[in-house]
């Protein structure tokens, strides 16, 4: 396949895709393969097999395929199988709620912020309340950053502070009105009996109790974090998995300039 073929859309050279009913691609469009991979708790053999398959006609596939099949343990039968889905989903109908930023590299952010502000951005960060997890927190602000993309601390005009983990959210606030912050970053990793609702809510109304939220940006993330439920819970943006300091960076500066330029 040449260069040029990998850079086109699917549909300029497939005529046979339909947006509105898109399945998964194998080699041929709108072949539904998919491979899965399962354990059953039953011992490997001819049985095991046609129960893997059994199941897998029950998800939704036709021509159910193991290709694989492996005792773990005795009584646990592991699979690699194929399979061809019958669902589609509506593609053009799909509307994900994005953060509204151009991102910029650090150095377009750095002179963006110089150009526009005039000086550093302070931005505090921290993985708040019970929430033990700072590698997510530490990939966006860490002077090494995260990814080949570096964190905030190596960003000339941002003065990042990263509290680290189990911050108590009276704390959290406490430091950032010492620090003078214009931005917040909230991580959140841990979302067992949904905890990160009840403890980004609880910011949110300790800063509305204070009257600062519309003093600061704030900004939450997390790996089941979306733009869409931080706006729900008074976040001005929300990340999940596969962010880099520049998207937050970009944000945060952007976010800055708008507010002060009304
Ligand atoms: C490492 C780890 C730990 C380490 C943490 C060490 C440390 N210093 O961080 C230890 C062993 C301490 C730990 C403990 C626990 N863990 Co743990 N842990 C993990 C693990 C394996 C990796 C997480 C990680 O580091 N990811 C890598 C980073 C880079 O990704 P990330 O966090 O998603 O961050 C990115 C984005 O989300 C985003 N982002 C993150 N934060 C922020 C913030 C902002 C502002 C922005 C903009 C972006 C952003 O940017 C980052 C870079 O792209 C995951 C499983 C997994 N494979 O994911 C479980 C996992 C997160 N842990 C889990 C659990 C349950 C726990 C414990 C409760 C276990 C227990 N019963 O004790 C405890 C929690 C203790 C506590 N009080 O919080 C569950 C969470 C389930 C859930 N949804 O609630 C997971 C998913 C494991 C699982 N499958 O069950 N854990």
């Amino acid at each position: 396949m040449s260069e040029g073929l990998y850079s086109m859309e699917a549909k300029n050279y497939d005529k046979t895709l339909d947006l509105k009913k898109v399945k998964p691609y194998g080699d041929t469009m709108n072949d539904g393969k998919v491979q899965l991979s399962f354990t059953l708790p039953v011992p490997a053999g001819p049985e095991a097999i046609e129960a893997a398959k059994q199941l897998i006609k029950k998800m939704g596939f036709e021509n159910p395929l193991v290709v694989f099949s492996q005792e773990l343990t005795p009584g646990f039968t592991f699979f690699n199988c194929y399979g061809s889905l019958t669902h589609t989903v509506d593609y053009e109908s799909i509307y994900v709620p994005k953060v509204d930023s151009k991102v910029m590299s650090m150095e377009a952010t750095d002179e963006y912020i110089k150009e526009n502000i005039g000086r550093p951005l302070v931005v505090v960060g921290a993985s708040t309340g019970t929430d033990a997890h700072t590698v997510g927190i530490d990939a966006i602000m860490n002077m090494k950053g995260y990814a080949g993309h570096y964190g905030l601390e190596r960003y000339k005009m941002i003065e990042a502070h990263n509290l680290g983990s189990q911050v108590p959210n009276e704390e959290f606030l406490a430091k950032a009105i010492e620090l003078k912050a214009d931005a917040l970053l909230v991580s959140q990793t841990v979302t067992q009996k949904d905890v990160h609702i009840i403890n980004l809510t609880n910011l949110i109304e300790l800063m509305d109790a204070e009257g600062l939220r519309d003093k600061m940006i704030v900004v939450c993330g997390g790996p089941r974090i979306s733009h869409e439920l931080a706006k729900e819970l008074g976040y001005d943006a929300g990340f999940g998995t596969n962010t880099y300091a520049d998207d937050v960076a970009s944000f945060v500066a952007e976010e800055y300039v708008k507010r002060h330029n009304k």
